[in-house]
């Protein structure tokens, strides 16, 4: 399943962005009826999958309770079997998990995803560590979930995270701090384009998001 195939099209998609991405068939008959009707391309490769009459981009929408963001286990956080905790965290919190899988970045995948540090000292050993194991990548949705999401990883440095964050609670090094999540709108809608397609995002409604949200 996440064979060459899947190399293939995560190294196309970063080279491309992921506006070029495959379709599953139902964006594509809506990318064909978007062009049709005179649409932009812009506008009709950010359309995704819809949950009930809502139409969510797959990069989500940001600043709504179905904003989304990247969050993966790297693999010390797996080797440590922090798999249950850090997800019974966003979890309990009440973020919606949308996608996950288990994956062994090829470095070519951990470069990709570490592109915008390609120039740092700790860029070969980052790529490094980042592909010597499974992790666990996954795409949570909720209000704010960019931001809080940063909040409950904690500092990058686990000596300056808070205690009650994961990496305050989990991690020592810089190095080995058990979790990754995006940092901002845009690298949330580049990371879910590059680690997902589509048709792995699932749209589905908590039983008990009516407990969770005053408006939804
Ligand atoms: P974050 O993961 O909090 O978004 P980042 O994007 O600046 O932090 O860096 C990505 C990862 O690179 C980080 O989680 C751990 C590693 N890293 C950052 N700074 C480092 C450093 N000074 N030495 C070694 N690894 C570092
Ligand atoms: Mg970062």
């Amino acid at each position: 399943m996440f064979g060459r195939g899947f190399v293939r099209a995560a190294r196309s998609k970063f080279v491309k962005g992921f506006a070029s991405s495959a379709r599953a068939p139902a964006v594509r008959r809506i990318g064909a009826l978007g062009l049709a009707a005179g649409l932009t391309l812009a506008m009709t490769s950010t359309v995704a999958l819809t949950e009930g009459k809502k139409t969510i981009p797959h990069g989500g929408l940001p600043g709504t309770p179905y904003e989304r963001s990247f969050i993966a286990i790297k693999p010390d956080g797996i080797q440590r079997g922090l798999i249950g905790e850090i997800i019974a965290r966003f979890e309990k919190k009440g973020f919606k998990l949308v996608a996950l899988k288990l994956i062994t970045p090829t470095p070519e995948i951990a470069a990709g995803h570490y592109d915008d540090l390609k120039d740092k000292p700790f860029f070969g050993g980052l790529v490094n560590f980042f592909s010597s194991g499974p992790v666990v990548a996954m795409v949570w949705e909720g209000s704010n979930v960019i931001k809080t999401g940063r909040q409950m990883l904690g500092a990058t440095n686990p000596a300056a995270s808070m205690p009650g964050t994961i990496r305050g609670d989990y991690a020592i090094d810089v190095g080995r701090n058990v979790c990754h999540g995006s940092d901002g709108p845009e690298s949330a809608a580049k990371e879910i384009g590059f680690w997902f397609s589509p048709s792995e995002l699932y749209n589905w409604t908590p039983a008990d998001a009516t407990w969770k949200y005053e408006k939804l």
